[in-house]
């Protein structure tokens, strides 16, 4: 292993104003929200949808970092027969691959789910590495209801994380190392903020145990934030204050950068979320987004399948880029989405 290297790809993907683009929808995923905009999803069209996002130069170049892909993408050629990987790269973006192979039933643990995906996970990465893969992501996910999250859960889970994280630096892949706390539920921020310090906790326990550089990785967690059927929802200066206080009680410094989640947050308070964090300032580690849907949902919109759109869909995703860009800084303000309107 080559630490230095992992740590320039880990600090490039984190670089200030930049951040990931997470186009690693599997295939149900995917399918979700085509018909969501009436677009049958096939090789094709998802192909024709994220070649759009690739090709916006302006996004790609000033605020992109990086982009994860789903495995039917990193082998994928663009309509003129160019590489998708080859098209990023050109951008000066640095292609990234999903390799988690999804959740599967936690046993003893009702209601609970476990990341798979570890066998012959070694293979694989040698492969994406081949592809120009220079970073992964591996994706656990913490419900919270009554009576869970589960140590067990918890757990297995970081455990997961941490064989992962150990096996892609062992392959020259920096590992995004994602616990998602999900916030599908009624609990209020305070509760959120109690189980992902937990969760993140446990995870920087086993990354230590399975002898991670934390040099050579990102995080990509959830921000300490009300369940969406809360009925108390926290202001933006709560969630930015909250979130900021755990990841320093949880993220050590050596940990080069942070980049969130968005988690199903509407595309702008994911935005003003980020932007607040960075408000604050005098963080240890770069703080940015690895958001999917909220940097997705207008390019998807304004998309809707149809070629004649995607000037319209390319200018939607260079706007939500720049504004992410923008709060990556703490340099966001709502009336620049305004003036977009
Ligand atoms: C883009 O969605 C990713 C893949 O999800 P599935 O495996 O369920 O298809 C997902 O892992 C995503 O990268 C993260 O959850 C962040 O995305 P959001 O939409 O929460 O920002």
């Amino acid at each position: 292993m080559n630490l230095d290297e992992l740590n320039k790809v880990a600090c490039a993907m984190v670089a200030p104003g930049k951040g990931i683009l997470a186009a690693d929808e599997s295939s149900g995923t995917i399918k979700k929200r085509f018909d969501a905009i009436g677009v049958e999803s096939t090789e094709d069209s998802r192909r024709d949808y994220r070649e759009m996002m690739f090709r916006t130069n302006e996004a790609m170049k000033n605020n992109i970092s990086g982009v994860i892909l789903y495995d039917e993408t990193i082998w994928q050629k663009a309509k003129d027969g160019t590489p998708l990987v080859d098209i990023i790269k050109a951008a000066g973006a640095i292609p990234g691959i999903k390799v988690d192979e999804g959740t599967q039933a936690l046993p003893n643990c009702p209601g609970e789910l476990i990341t798979v995906g570890l066998d012959k996970l070694a293979g694989r990465l040698t492969k994406y590495y081949e592809q120009g893969a220079r970073f992964a992501k591996w994706r656990a996910v913490i419900d919270i209801a009554d009576g869970i999250p589960s140590y067990a859960c918890i757990h297995a889970n970081a455990h997961a994380l941490a064989r992962y994280a150990a096996l892609c630096q062992a392959a020259q892949i920096v590992p995004i190392v994602e616990p998602e706390v999900l916030m599908d539920g009624d609990h209020d921020i305070d509760r959120c903020l109690a189980v992902t310090t937990w969760v993140l906790k446990e995870t920087f326990q086993e990354l230590f145990t399975n002898r991670v550089s934390l040099e050579g990785m990102v995080l990509k967690p959830n921000m300490a934030i009300a369940g969406k059927k809360s009925k108390t929802q926290a202001s933006v200066a709560e969630v930015a204050e909250k979130t900021v206080k755990m990841l320093k009680e949880c993220v050590p410094a050596a940990v080069p950068g942070i980049a969130f989640l968005s988690g199903g947050q509407s595309d702008e308070d994911a935005t003003a979320h980020l932007d607040a964090m960075n408000k604050i300032g005098g963080l240890p580690w770069g703080l940015t987004f690895s958001y999917g849907r909220a940097l997705q949902a207008a390019p998807q919109k304004a998309w809707s399948g149809k070629a004649e759109n995607v000037a319209a869909g390319q200018r939607a995703f260079a706007h939500r880029a720049k504004m992410n860009g923008l709060a990556a800084l703490g340099q966001w303000k709502a009336d620049l989405e305004k003036k977009a309107a």
